[in-house]
C-alpha cells in the first residue's frame, strides 16, 4: 500500500499526518460524476455498472489528496435485493414499490446472497481495488439495520419516518424480527465485501439519532453490536477495521464502543475532545467538521479544519472527515483546501 495513513489512523497508530476522506465524497457536486451519471441513465444504472462504479469511485481521487476511496454505491442494495423495487424518481429521493408493512411481507424477507443479487457491488468492490492499485484503502460500507428498516416500512425517504417508529411501539416483535433479518443480511454483505477486498468496512446509521435513548439501545445499538460480533468473530473479517457512524447519536458513542469495533464516527454537534474522554484511547474517531462549513470562504474553512485537528490533538486515532456527507451545492476548490488543510495542517 502505497498510503496506508488511514488504516494506520483506524487502528491507534502514529502517522505522518492525519488521514482524510469526505462522506459523499463522489456526488453531484463534482460535474464529472454529472457526467458519468448522465451517461449512465440513472443513479442505480451507475451502481449497477461496475466499469461506471469504478469510474466515479475515483473521481475525487483524482482532485483531492484523498488518503481513502469509498466504493460507489448505496445503503439501499440490500432492500433492493430483498425484493422491494428501489427506484429514484427523477430530482426526488428513492422509492420502494412494495414497502414492509405486515408481519406477512417480514415473513417472506430473505438474506440476499451478496455474491448472487448483490454480485454487481461485489464485481464493483474487484474492479475499483484493481484499479486503485494500492494507492489507498478502498472502503466498503452498508446502511444500519433501523436506518435501512426506516426506508423499508416507510417507503421512501423521510424527516420523521412516522411509520417504523409506530411499528416499534405497536409492533415490538415485528420489528426485532425485521431488524434481525436485516442485520444477518448487512453482516453477510460487509464480510463479502472484505472477501471481495474491501479493506475498512463502515456502517451508516443515518437515523439512529431519531431514537430516544431507551429505544435507540433496543433498535439501534443491539444490531449494530450483532454485526460488530459476527464481524469480529470471523477469521477472515476480524482484522478489517470496522466503523459504526450513528448520526445524531453522540450521546450513545461509549455504548456504541463497547461493541467491539474499531472506529466511531461522530457527527458536528459534539467536540472530538468530548468524544474522546466518552470512548477512552482504543477507539479511533473519525469527523468531525460541519459540513456547512465547506459553504465559507477558503479561509474560514482553513480555519475551521485547525479548530477540529486541535479538538482532538495530535495523540492516535484521528481520521478526518465532516461530520455528515457532502452536499451537491458545495464548490469543487473549497473540498481542495480543505483536504489541503488537514494534511498541512496535521503534519507531525
Ligand atoms: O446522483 C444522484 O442523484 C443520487 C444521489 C446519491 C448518491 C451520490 C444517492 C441516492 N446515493 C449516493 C451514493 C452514496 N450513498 C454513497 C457513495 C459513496 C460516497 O460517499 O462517495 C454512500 C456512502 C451512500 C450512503 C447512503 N445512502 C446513506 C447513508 C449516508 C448518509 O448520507 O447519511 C443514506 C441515508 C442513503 C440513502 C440515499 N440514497 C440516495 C439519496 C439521495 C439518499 C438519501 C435519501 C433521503 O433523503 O432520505
Amino acid at each position: 500500500m502505497n498510503n496506508d495513513r488511514f488504516l494506520r489512523a483506524l487502528r491507534c497508530e502514529p502517522v505522518d499526518c492525519t488521514p482524510v476522506w469526505l462522506m459523499r465524497q463522489a456526488g453531484r457536486y463534482l460535474p464529472e460524476y454529472r457526467a458519468t451519471r448522465a451517461q449512465a441513465g440513472s443513479f442505480m444504472a451507475l451502481c449497477t455498472n461496475p466499469e461506471l462504479a469504478c469510474e466515479v469511485t475515483l473521481q475525487p481521487l483524482r482532485r483531492f489528496a484523498l488518503d481513502a476511496a469509498i466504493l460507489f454505491s448505496d445503503i439501499l442494495t440490500i432492500p433492493d435485493a430483498m425484493g422491494l423495487g428501489l427506484h429514484f424518481a427523477d430530482g426526488e429521493g428513492p422509492k420502494f414499490r412494495t414497502p414492509v408493512r405486515t408481519a406477512a411481507d417480514v415473513a417472506r424477507l430473505g438474506v440476499p446472497d451478496p455474491e448472487g443479487e448483490l454480485r454487481y457491488v461485489m464485481d464493483a468492490v474487484r474492479t475499483i481495488r484493481r484499479e486503485l492499485a494500492g494507492r489507498v484503502p478502498l472502503i466498503g460500507f452498508a446502511g444500519s439495520p433501523w436506518t435501512l428498516a426506516c426506508y423499508m416500512v416507510q417507503g421512501e425517504g423521510s424527516s420523521n419516518f412516522a411509520l417504523p417508529k409506530a411499528m416499534l411501539w405497536n409492533e415490538p416483535a415485528l420489528m426485532h424480527q425485521l431488524l434481525d433479518t436485516v442485520a444477518r443480511s448487512v453482516a453477510a454483505y460487509l464480510a463479502a465485501q472484505a472477501a471481495a477486498g474491501a479493506q475498512a468496512l463502515m456502517v451508516f446509521d443515518t437515523w439512529g439519532g431519531l431514537l430516544a435513548p431507551a429505544q435507540f439501545t433496543e433498535f439501534s445499538l443491539r444490531y449494530l453490536g450483532q454485526i460488530a460480533g459476527s464481524l469480529k468473530a470471523d477469521a477472515t473479517t476480524r482484522d478489517i477495521p470496522l466503523i459504526l457512524f450513528s448520526k445524531g447519536a453522540n450521546g450513545h458513542l461509549p455504548g456504541l464502543a463497547a461493541t467491539g469495533c474499531d472506529a466511531l464516527g461522530v457527527d458536528w454537534t459534539l467536540d472530538l475532545s468530548s468524544a474522546r474522554a466518552l470512548v477512552g484511547d482504543r477507539i479511533a474517531l473519525q469527523g468531525n467538521l460541519d459540513p456547512a462549513a465547506l459553504h465559507a470562504a477558503p479561509e474560514a474553512i482553513r480555519r475551521e479544519v485547525a479548530r477540529v485537528l486541535a479538538s482532538h490533538g495530535p495523540g492516535p486515532g484521528h481520521v478526518f472527515n465532516l461530520g455528515h456527507g457532502i452536499t451537491p451545492d458545495v464548490k469543487p476548490e473549497h473540498v481542495a483546501a480543505l483536504v489541503d488543510a488537514v494534511h498541512e495542517l496535521s503534519r507531525r
